[in-house]
């Protein structure tokens, strides 16, 4: 393929609901989605799924397009790309995976399209449906928290997670715990606790949670596997596995016993791919994690959660979780039954909605390569 203009969407999306973790608050998403012209008259789109600040990674919405103008872009001009050679490509540029990940995405959505295959196919997954897990966000009021457990598990989401932050860690889990029994239940602390922190490891230990999730430093391998070496729950990594060196230090390590793969935080699908492969070989399961992205990005999480390794249900919400009108059609929708229906239709699988796109855009950027 030879790309031959890439047009950069910025968006701020008001949010149905507000969204609250350890570090941040998000009452409106900012993203941004990546569209590709191949030299055909092909589209391919893509996104790159970094928030306005850097509160969960170091990227932002505006490194991203900083470093897709002024770097990625000057390096695929003129170049025959595909969608497995071009973080080959861009190997020179270092980090910046959510900016690369943005591009490779509408990449493979461009291979789908010109050889009328789907997503999953084109990346070897085997499932038609997959399990959908929901994130509940730090409430911080006990009958919101349980009210809104309640509403999840009626609406058919497969497990609850539960974020946590030092303060609202061992109570949130134990009221849960006590209203709805058994459920799958898990915890993610994005990083917010300290090794000093092992007692409330010691009591989270006594609930019988799927996975504990990034509870200490955004970038630590070391101190997670002191705090796995203590705990019968698995530690799941999430912000500390960037790549697959950072996935095979982790097992090495013992850091961990299960990951949370984002294809955006990782580079995109490729880089997806081989950590899935490493960890399937090492018996590390894996899940797929959200970033409350648009109907784009979760196009790449659903294909991604139907590969061999993932064994969690994801956190992939439903379109009508976050937005009153997603920009794809059509919309992601939750079954009953807690599963997503994977398209089987070629590329992304759904069609991007350029009327309501254009009502979130803020900014737009068209970068001719020709
Ligand atoms: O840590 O998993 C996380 C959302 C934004 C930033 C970080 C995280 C999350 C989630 C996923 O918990 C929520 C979703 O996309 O459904
Ligand atoms: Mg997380």
């Amino acid at each position: 393929m030879i790309i031959k203009r890439i047009i950069l969407h910025h968006l701020r999306i008001p949010m149905k609901e507000e969204f609250k973790t350890a570090v941040s608050t998000e009452k409106v998403r900012e993203t941004v989605v990546v569209e590709l012209r191949e030299k055909s008259g092909e589209i391919g789109w893509g996104e790159a799924v970094a928030d306005s600040s850097p509160w969960y990674i170091c990227e932002t919405v505006q490194t991203e397009w900083h470093i897709i103008k002024d770097f990625i872009a000057p390096t695929i001009q003129g170049k025959e790309i595909s969608a497995k050679n071009f973080s080959e490509l861009v190997k020179r540029i270092r980090g910046h995976r959510m900016a690369k990940a943005g591009v490779e995405f509408a990449l493979w959505d461009l291979e789908g399209k010109l050889s009328s295959r789907s997503l999953k196919d084109l990346i070897g997954g085997g499932r038609n449906k997959v399990e959908v897990g929901l994130s509940v966000g730090v409430i911080g009021d006990e009958e919101v928290l349980l009210k809104a457990v309640e509403l999840g598990l009626e609406k058919g989401y497969r497990r609850i997670k539960l974020k946590i932050k030092p303060g609202w860690e061992v109570r949130p889990v134990s009221l849960v715990r006590k209203e709805f029994g058994s459920i799958p239940l898990q915890v993610d602390a994005n990083a917010s606790f300290k090794l000093k922190d092992l007692e409330i490891f010691r009591k989270l230990d006594k609930y019988d949670l799927l996975m504990i999730e990034q509870p200490l430093h955004h970038e630590d391998l070391l101190q997670h596997s002191k705090l796995q070496e203590k705990l019968k729950t698995p530690l799941c990594l999430d912000e500390s596995i960037r790549s697959f060196l950072d996935a095979e230090a982790a097992y090495e390590l013992k850091s961990c016993r299960v990951i949370n793969v984002k294809p955006g935080r990782v580079g995109g699908l490729l880089e997806t791919l081989i950590i899935h492969d490493f960890c399937l070989k090492s018996g590390i399961p894996i899940w797929i994690g959200g970033m409350l992205e648009t109907g784009v990005g979760r196009a790449y999480a659903i294909a991604a959660a139907t590969l061999q390794d993932v064994k969690y249900p994801n956190d992939i919400s439903p379109s009508d979780r976050f937005w009153e009108e997603d920009i794809v059609e059509p919309p992601w929708i939750l079954r009953k039954d807690g599963l997503i229906e994977v398209p089987k239709s070629s590329g992304i699988g759904v069609e991007v909605l350029e009327n309501v796109l254009r009502r979130y855009e803020v900014n737009s950027l068209r970068i001719d390569l020709s």
